[in-house]
């Protein structure tokens, strides 16, 4: 790894706020490119964390001043990744489903929808299904994105879908699914529209589910 992206990959890794501030504004700097800065240097290393919360290394407290390192160096990374010519529109709602708090790949999909142009409304973390539902019914909404992370929250998914089918809303909007744990296959079997592993790709998901690439 160049090494202006691995002290970014350590700053993210020792939850060093400012080291990871930092670890963007050089990496820029000497002209890496965002996308790359994003994939090598910080979701690489909110996967090791993930890998040493797993062996028992890290705990919940190192998750969570990763996450805000993460979130700190994405701020300022956020200009270059909105970057693009090409724009869409329609309206998408999107939220962390009921249960659960990981919100840097949703905050991440949010991102990058807005700079492909789409206007975004996003509901945060823990959103139960009526919450979808009332912003549904208060507004011209073309896509509900549901982001989740754990495997007990995955079929939180499904009790979103099911209660937006019950309130009768489900041919009015499109609906697409997406975190670290979901297939292609469990998106299938819940009856949402469409998956999508990354953010790049749920913009180009939205684009087509829309007809508007
Ligand atoms: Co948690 N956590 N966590 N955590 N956490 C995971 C998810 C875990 C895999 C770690 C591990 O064990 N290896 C594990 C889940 C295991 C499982 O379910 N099988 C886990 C656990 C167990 C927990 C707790 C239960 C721990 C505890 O309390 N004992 C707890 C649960 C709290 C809750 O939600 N109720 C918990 C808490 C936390 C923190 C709060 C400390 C913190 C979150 C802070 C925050 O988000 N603000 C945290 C973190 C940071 C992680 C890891 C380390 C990193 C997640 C992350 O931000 N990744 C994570 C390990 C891992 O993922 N490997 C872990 C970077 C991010 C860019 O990637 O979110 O995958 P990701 O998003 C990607 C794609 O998935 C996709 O695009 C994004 C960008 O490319 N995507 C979508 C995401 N949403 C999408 C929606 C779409 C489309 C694409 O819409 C269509």
């Amino acid at each position: 790894m160049n090494e202006k992206m691995s002290s970014l990959y350590d700053a993210i890794l020792e939850g060093d706020v400012a080291g990871a501030k930092d670890g963007v504004q050089v990496a820029l700097e000497v002209g890496l490119e965002a996308g790359n800065i994003l994939s090598e240097g910080m979701i690489a290393a909110m996967k090791e964390v993930g890998r040493r919360f797993e062996e028992g290394d890290y705990y919940v407290p190192e998750m969570l001043v990763a996450a805000r390192a993460m979130q700190a160096g994405l701020a300022l990374l956020k200009p270059q990744l909105v970057q693009g010519d090409v724009k869409s529109s329609g309206t998408v709602v999107i939220g962390t489903v009921k249960g659960d708090l990981h919100d840097i790949g949703k905050n991440l999909v949010a991102l990058m929808l807005e700079g492909a142009g789409f206007e975004v409304k996003d509901l945060g973390v823990d959103v139960a299904p009526e919450k979808f539902i009332e912003t549904i019914t208060a507004g011209d909404v073309d896509i509900v994105a549901l982001s989740a992370l754990l495997t007990t929250t995955m079929p939180n998914m499904k009790s979103a879908i099911d209660a937006i089918e019950q309130a009768g809303l489900r041919q009015k909007v499109k609906i697409i699914v997406g975190g670290a744990p979901l297939t292609q296959e469990y998106a299938n079997q819940i009856g949402a529209d469409g998956y999508s592993a990354d953010a790049g790709r749920a913009v180009s998901l939205a684009q087509s589910l829309l007809q508007r690439v």
